[in-house]
């Protein structure tokens, strides 16, 4: 039995040798075309188109090369014994974390201001806020949520945390629930969304859920870009009830050229490079986890499918 490559847009070349040296004799397949339906055991791909999966009748495992997998469980046709491992990776974390820090201090310490007095030749100064003045919001607190609140507190930032389950996490203030939503959006001069992306957490940054946000409010969503409304985040943009967002992940990816996101004062768009987990990173942890299925030990990475992550 055999793995079947669908890592577009990473070519499935960058996987192939390093899975054929994590797995030796094991045969590995750069496109579906290449091999019978009945030989294909495990799957790794970045997205899988629905109705992919029900045509591997042998398939066991899933892995995803990202960390969320709402690409490739949104497929009514899953079958429910395929398990769905998702890629873990502290310097993805670690990456997120970075982003956000450069998004957040570079607002807090008004950067584009300054650029553009340079741009004037103008040597004006102005006062930064008072370090430990600004409270910082993050949405969940999984692998990404925990390292990004870890380095905001060393950044100086008041870190709020809010997740599904309770949680402890060290120099955070942790809240859940709807009531913790709301407390931690209304104390949150910075927000960051770090959520997965599922049926209860689309559309959860809307004009009610932005609102919230104390005026002046800076957003940074690195999570999917299904998490916040574009049209309400402009709307609130425009009113000047917000300062300005870093959009790292936008609904439609790649972001259209006529889309208004490109052009809206305040708002930095990136395309999507918070942090992508790396081939050897993904082979390493598939291939592990091929040795537990082989040797019918429980698996790592596991997502449930009932939750969505
Ligand atoms: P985890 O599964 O480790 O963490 C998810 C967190 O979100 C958990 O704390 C979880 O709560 C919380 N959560 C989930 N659903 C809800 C809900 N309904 N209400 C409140 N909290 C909720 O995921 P990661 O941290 O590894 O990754 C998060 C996301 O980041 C990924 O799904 C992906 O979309 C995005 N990402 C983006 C990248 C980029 O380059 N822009 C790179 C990597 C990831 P609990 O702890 O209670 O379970
Ligand atoms: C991920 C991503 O989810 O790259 O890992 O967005």
């Amino acid at each position: 039995l055999s793995v079947l490559l669908l890592t577009m847009p990473q070519p499935p070349a960058l996987f192939a040798d390093l899975l054929r040296a994590a797995l030796p004799g094991v045969p590995v397949w750069e496109a579906a075309e290449q091999v019978a339906p009945e030989a294909v055991e495990a799957i790794i791909a970045w997205r899988l188109k629905p109705g992919t999966a029900g045509r591997f009748p042998n398939l066991r495992l899933i892995c995803a090369t990202a960390a969320g997998v709402e690409k490739i469980i949104d497929d009514p046709a899953l079958p429910p014994a395929v398990a769905v491992m998702r890629t873990v990776d502290p310097l993805v974390n670690l990456g997120m974390a970075q982003y956000v820090l450069l998004m957040a201090l570079r607002h807090i310490r008004a950067l584009p201001l300054f650029e553009a007095q340079q741009r004037d030749g103008a040597w004006t100064r102005h006062r930064p806020p008072d370090p430990y003045s600004i409270t910082a919001g993050v949405l969940g607190l999984g692998e990404a949520g925990r390292t990004v609140a870890a380095l905001l507190h060393a950044a100086g930032f008041n870190v709020i945390g809010w997740s599904r389950t309770s949680k402890s996490v060290r120099d955070v203030e942790t809240v859940e629930g709807a009531e913790g939503l709301a407390s931690c959006l209304a104390r949150s001069s910075v927000l960051v969304c770090t959520l997965p992306l599922t049926a209860e957490t689309r559309g959860i940054l809307d004009r009610r859920a932005l609102r919230r946000l104390p005026q002046g409010a800076y957003v940074i969503n690195v999570a999917r870009g299904g998490h916040l409304v574009e049209a309400d985040l402009l709307e609130l943009l425009a009113a000047g009830h917000l300062a300005g967002a870093a959009l790292d992940v936008q609904e439609t990816e790649p972001l259209p050229p006529d889309s208004p996101l490109w052009r809206q004062p305040g708002l930095t768009i990136t395309p999507h490079i918070a942090a992508q987990a790396s081939a050897a990173s993904v082979v390493t942890q598939f291939a592990a986890n091929w040795r537990r299925l082989r040797a019918g030990q429980p698996l790592h990475n596991i997502i449930e499918r009932s939750r969505g992550y």
